[in-house]
């Protein structure tokens, strides 16, 4: 019975250079995780579902539990010394931990509910969350490609709690055990299948995407058992629920840039802490990551809260994704 405490301690043994302040940073995602498990469970007798009537920075209207789950995950560092800033999907700017400003070495990057319209119908939620080095200190840190994160993961909300993480070697899965509140190890180096079966996509949106992104969902469509297809649509509304399932079983995950009546022409999702952290993640379990033109990782982002299109999943499905935006592929 491997716990996370244990897991992670074991590993910094393999670091001789290691303070083992990363380590407790870790650990604590573990604890807000629980807590934010907590809050999902009674969301319904303590009356925390449905909307906060309130806006986050992106104008998008948030829930309660956005709101909760981001109080959690602010609270769960504001000790110890390790957070400098937390950047959040619902604050404007980052947090700044004024008592950690002289030592903090870190800074984090939180979706602290992902998935936010599965709230109120009791489906598949998630925590995003990324660690990164404290540079010169300030935003400006955080605006560095996605390849400089240290540690990057997400918790899944689901049947049961699942945290999943990589600190750059190896992508490393527990699962919650509730009789016992420790998230146990259940799947060590996770290495994801080359190809899959399933596509994930909005395709209610499909009239603001480009035609080479129509042209490649149609081939995902057409019958021919000797290429795996068609492909069958696997969409959740949960970001981390669709790349979870992809990083166990295969296929693509998909957020074109929508040029349509209410789309997001340079793309819905946020890459410093939405595409980034599951990007990392996905590498290395031996997948990929795209914005239909350039790695994900490569990426440096101009501000906070930058959106791209993103294409996420099985090398063999994003390359070809790559190759039909490139109009090599019709
Ligand atoms: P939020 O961070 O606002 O929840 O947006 C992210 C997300 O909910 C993803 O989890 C999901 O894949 C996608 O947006 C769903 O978007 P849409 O409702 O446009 O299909």
């Amino acid at each position: 019975m491997i716990t996370l405490d244990r897991f992670i301690l074991e590993r910094e043994q393999a670091h001789p250079g290691a303070t083992g302040e990363l380590s407790m940073l870790l650990m604590r995602f573990g604890v807000a995780g629980k807590r934010i498990a907590h809050e999902l469970a009674t969301a319904a007798f303590k009356r925390t579902l449905g909307s906060a009537g309130t806006a986050n920075v992106q104008g998008e209207q948030q829930k309660k539990l956005d709101v909760v789950a981001n109080e959690i995950l602010l609270e769960t560092f504001d000790y110890g010394g390790l957070v400098v800033l937390a950047a959040s999907e619902e604050l404007e700017a980052p947090y700044l931990y004024e008592s950690n400003e002289r030592d903090g070495r870190y800074a984090v990057l939180l979706v602290p509910m992902d998935g936010s319209s599965n709230i109120d119908v009791n489906g598949t939620l998630g925590t995003i969350f990324s660690i990164r080095h404290r540079e010169e200190g300030g935003e400006k840190d955080l605006l560095r490609a996605g390849r400089q994160q240290v540690v990057a993961g997400y918790i899944l909300f689901g049947p049961s709690v699942l945290l999943v993480y990589t600190d750059g070697e190896g992508v490393h899965l527990f699962t919650l055990d509730p009789s016992i509140g420790e998230f146990l190890l259940t799947a060590e180096a996770l290495r994801m299948p080359e190809r899959g079966r399933g596509y994930a996509v909005n395709e209610g949106r499909s009239r603001g995407w480009a035609p080479e992104v129509r042209a490649f969902v149609e081939y995902l469509k057409e019958n021919d058992p000797s290429t795996g297809r068609p492909y069958s649509t696997r969409y959740s509304a949960s970001l981390v629920a669709d790349v979870h399932r992809i990083l166990l079983e295969g296929g693509i995950y998909l957020y074109p840039a929508d040029a349509g009546a209410g789309g997001k022409p340079q793309g819905k999702l946020r890459l410093l802490y939405e595409c980034a952290p599951l990007a990392l993640v996905v590498e290395k379990a031996g997948g990929a990551a795209s914005t239909g033109t350039e790695d994900v990782l490569d990426v440096v982002p101009q501000s906070l809260h930058e959106r791209i299109p993103l294409a996420i999943g099985s090398r063999a499905e994003v390359e070809l994704y790559e190759r039909f935006m490139r109009g090599e592929r019709r």
